[in-house]
């Protein structure tokens, strides 16, 4: 079992926003849970420098591009670890690695047969950095994206015969039904290549700021021939001296938002074909997170980047809250305010006050000792791990999260129904009393296990509590797990309540 993720590589023309820190979580989350069920691992991100977009702001800060580029990647560098992610490569298409492969990959193409020379004139919008067709502009004639009206671009440039693969793409697509994920997306893809697709430039003269084409250094590769061959190239030098192409290639899949869908879905696995690779394994598509920005001030102030969240609730509060706001895949309004709430009533009520009267009642009725006893156990855990698995094969994320969070309702119930503090009254409901305490012992083991994705810092704080074992292994969601032991103690809140700064507005 293999399994390898990409997020899309971020433009450094700015700084990391929530949005690109939701695709590096939730792509954290997927990582963690293959590693969880036994998967061999990588997970790339990385960022994206040679925009034309990036060139004018590092000219307009008087800063040579490269130098500008290695100012701005420490950030970027950061962004990951921020959100607990654990990246295994971090690439920056300056890397010499990277430049190296580029060329190679362009070459392979070129000597194909798959690139002519021909004179670009028509539209270009830097926001995209994307050619644009008259259809694609508003009434205004202004980039849908950006309300910017699109630059007027005439130069010699090299075209990639996109054209010539639209019988190849649409049979790749009707044998792959799950290439891309969701089906809607999958649909979009699908139409937009049957629709008949047009060769694209794959150079650029006017700009100075790239990685040359090996055969006409005059010209540099457009940033997308560029920035797309990442996925290939950081195998090839991210562990020295080793070639993880063997190992990861095509096992892989792309994470990215609807607004790159056709260059990763369309062009990408175009240009494979053409250099002799095969096509990704599968590419997921996600929506936007769009945040709610009337509703900051209500309860952090107005000022707060909702990148500070983390330095408020913590990262774990926030990791959840990406996962639970919206429907992952879907586009989503959250706002902050959601974060606050969701700390409170499902963090800090639902698990946290789960956590605290399991252990209080074991050292209160049990004085710390977990015993087996005799009760029938509330959930089926075996039933919930292979939901929860199957829903992340899917990548339906929001999903999975929910299915473990009925489980933890389900034990808070559990409690309500079976009141231990009856049973303690009468020595005869000893051994249910056991079979009580133990079952939410162990379903609080194997859902913490289960949740480890989601929540890398809370988890191990979970079984640590409950004097379970740290392994993190996906047969471990399963009844019965929780060993027998002594010494629980009451534990400490997992999600402590917030003193909130004052609002300023
Ligand atoms: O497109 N909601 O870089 P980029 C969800 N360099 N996802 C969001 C988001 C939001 N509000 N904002 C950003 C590029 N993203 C190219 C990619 S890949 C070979 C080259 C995430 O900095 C989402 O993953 O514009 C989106 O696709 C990506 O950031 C765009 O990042």
């Amino acid at each position: 079992m293999r399994f390898y993720l990409t997020t899309p590589i971020y433009y450094v023309n700015s700084t990391p926003t929530i949005g690109h820190a939701y695709t590096t979580t939730i792509g954290d989350m997927l990582v963690r849970h293959q590693r969880q069920r036994g998967a061999d691992t990588f997970f790339l991100t990385g960022v994206d420098e040679h925009a034309t977009k990036v060139w004018r702001v590092a000219e307009e800060q008087g800063l040579e591009p490269q130098e500008y580029a290695d100012r701005i990647a420490v950030p970027w560098r950061e962004l990951a670890p921020r959100m607990n992610a654990e990246v295994d490569f971090f690439l920056r298409t300056s890397d010499e690695g990277h430049k190296a492969f580029v060329r190679e990959f362009l070459q392979r193409i070129y000597d194909n047969g798959d690139v002519y020379e021909d004179i670009y004139a028509g539209l270009y919008c830097v926001g995209c950095e994307a050619f644009k067709t008259e259809e694609e502009l508003t009434p205004d004639g202004l980039c849908p994206d950006h309300l910017v009206p699109p630059e007027w671009i005439e130069e010699k440039n090299y075209f990639f015969r996109l054209s010539a693969y639209q019988d190849r793409l649409l049979a790749l697509y009707d044998e792959r039904p799950d290439l891309v994920l969701p089906d809607f997306r999958y649909n979009e893809a699908r139409s937009f290549i049957a629709g008949g697709l047009r060769d694209f430039s794959i150079s650029r003269a006017g700009q100075p700021w790239g990685i040359p084409l090996p055969w006409d250094e005059s010209q540099v590769a457009y940033v997308w021939a560029d920035a797309l061959v990442n996925y290939v190239s950081a195998l090839t030098y991210a562990h020295p001296g080793e070639d993880l192409r063997d190992r990861f290639w095509p096992v892989v899949h792309h994470l990215l938002a609807k607004d790159i869908l056709r260059f990763h879905c369309v062009y990408w696995p175009a240009m494979l074909l053409a250099a002799g690779y095969e096509p990704p394994k599968q590419l997921f598509v996600h929506g936007y997170l769009l945040l709610d920005d009337r509703k900051i001030s209500k309860s952090l102030g107005n000022a707060i980047d909702p990148l500070e969240l983390t330095g408020v609730y913590g990262v774990d509060a926030v990791r959840y809250w990406m996962a639970r706001a919206i429907s992952f895949g879907h586009d989503g309004s959250a706002s902050i305010d959601g974060v606050q709430e969701r700390y409170e009533n499902e963090l800090a009520n639902d698990l946290g006050n789960l956590l605290s009267r399991t252990t209080a009642m074991v050292v209160q009725y049990r004085d710390g000792s977990l015993r087996r006893g005799e009760a029938t156990a509330p959930l089926d855990l075996s039933a919930l791990g292979k939901d929860v698995a199957d829903r992340l094969d899917r990548f339906d994320v929001t999903g999975a999260l929910v299915a473990i969070w009925d489980g933890v309702r389900a034990l808070n119930q559990y409690v309500t129904a079976e009141a231990p503090w009856q049973l303690a009254k009468d020595d005869a409901n000893a051994a249910k009393l056991d079979g009580v305490l133990y079952n939410l012992v162990d379903g609080l083991t194997a859902l913490a296990v289960a949740l480890a994705a989601f929540l890398p810092e809370t988890a191990p704080r979970i079984l640590e509590s409950l004097r379970q074992s740290a392994d993190l292994g996906w047969e471990r969601v399963r009844n019965g797990v929780a060993e027998e032991v002594d010494g629980i103690a009451a534990a400490k809140p997992l999600f402590p309540k917030i003193e909130l700064p004052a609002a300023t507005a």
